[in-house]
């Protein structure tokens, strides 16, 4: 059980850099325009944005197979475009509207896909853990060799349900990934001020549930991570914990004047860690791209952005006799 720091060493393919390096640049655009969108009044309530931390998500998707389950915090856009969920059906939801994912009556924090099986988007801090470990229970009993994904952060993870789920995950050997993202912040507090031992990784012991520490500004890092993790979980060994070391870049939320911290500790981690800066350093020295490439496949990027955020503006307010629908499931018999 002892912990381990994950480096990327790996031969990574050109292919397989390039992929990733899209993969997290769709999710940087996005969440600026949904920052724009939020700025213009277009998305009402809260809306947490994913900047600076896109390597966790497309890190642990590349290790993820069909059919692998994921479950979040509000945080969450970044987790539903790198399970290949719409842009279009994202933006329109964080716009309200009508062909949003829970047609604009969910908002940024609760959306779902039974097709990508994403299964939100949950407001209250922790809440998906229990969860997780719940859509773990059921794969493990119809033994279909799935595992789950279920994320929180550094604040969530000083929440008394975590250890009440890591008890029972280890009891029934669940296949569960509990991922940290520890970005160092919960809302306005420091992990420093707020946890009495800044190592999350090590929060399974008491549990035997093993855990390492990643550079989750490394997408190769995290992927490499993810594989070790879901190896373990899929044969049989029970849960795993991945504290994955990221930064978010913007406020909370939109609404976060960040007087917790300094203007030069962000800049300083997007000057020297950024993980799509990483990634397009080394298809650049490797000559895996040329400056010309990257620069079209940012065109080609803000072309998908740009069309989710027409595609939203022009899709129809919820009608109000959608107040009445989708409360209930239906059960089959
Ligand atoms: C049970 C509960 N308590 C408090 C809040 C208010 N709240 C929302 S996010 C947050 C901080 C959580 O931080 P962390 O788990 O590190 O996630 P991050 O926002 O950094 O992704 C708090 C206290 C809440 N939503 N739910
Ligand atoms: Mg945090």
């Amino acid at each position: 059980m002892a912990a381990r720091k994950s480096t990327a060493k790996s031969n990574v393919s050109a292919d397989d850099l390039l992929k990733h390096y899209k993969d997290m640049l769709l999710i940087r655009r996005f969440e600026e325009k949904a920052g724009q969108l939020y700025g213009m009044g277009l998305i009402g309530g809260f809306c947490h944005l994913y900047i600076g931390q896109e390597a966790v998500v497309v890190g642990l998707e590349a290790a993820a197979e069909e059919g692998d389950k994921r479950i979040t915090s509000y945080r969450d856009h970044g987790h539903m475009l790198a399970c290949g969920m719409d842009p279009n059906g994202v933006m329109a939801e964080l716009t309200g509207r009508m062909d949003g994912y829970s047609k604009g009556k969910g908002g940024s924090m609760h959306m779902f896909s039974k097709e990508k099986h994403f299964y939100g988007g949950h407001g209250i801090v922790a809440a998906q853990v229990p969860l997780g470990a719940g859509l773990a229970f059921a794969d493990k009993y119809q033994e279909n060799g799935r595992v789950t994904f279920t994320y929180f952060g550094d604040g969530a993870a000083n929440q008394g349900q975590v250890y009440e789920t890591f008890n029972m995950a280890a009891i029934w050997d669940l296949p569960c990934i509990f991922v940290i993202e520890n970005n160092q912040y919960a809302m306005g507090t420091s992990q420093n001020r707020s946890t009495s031992t800044p190592d999350l990784h090590t929060r399974g012991e008491a549990f035997g549930i093993p855990g390492e520490i990643v550079d989750g500004m490394d997408v190769m890092a995290v992927k490499e991570a993810g594989e070790r993790a879901v190896k373990h979980c899929r044969s049989g060994k029970g849960p795993y914990i991945l504290e994955i070391k990221t930064y978010r870049y913007r406020g909370h939320s939109m609404s976060d004047p960040a007087k917790y911290r300094t203007r030069e500790e962000v800049q300083k981690m997007r000057d020297e860690r950024d993980p799509i800066e990483q990634v397009r350093d080394v298809l650049l020295t490797g000559k895996h791209a040329s400056e010309e490439d990257l620069k079209a496949i940012d065109k080609e990027i803000k072309k998908v952005v740009n069309a989710s955020a027409e595609f939203a503006k022009d899709s129809p307010l919820p009608d109000v006799s959608e107040l009445w629908t989708d409360i209930y499931a239906k059960v089959e018999a």
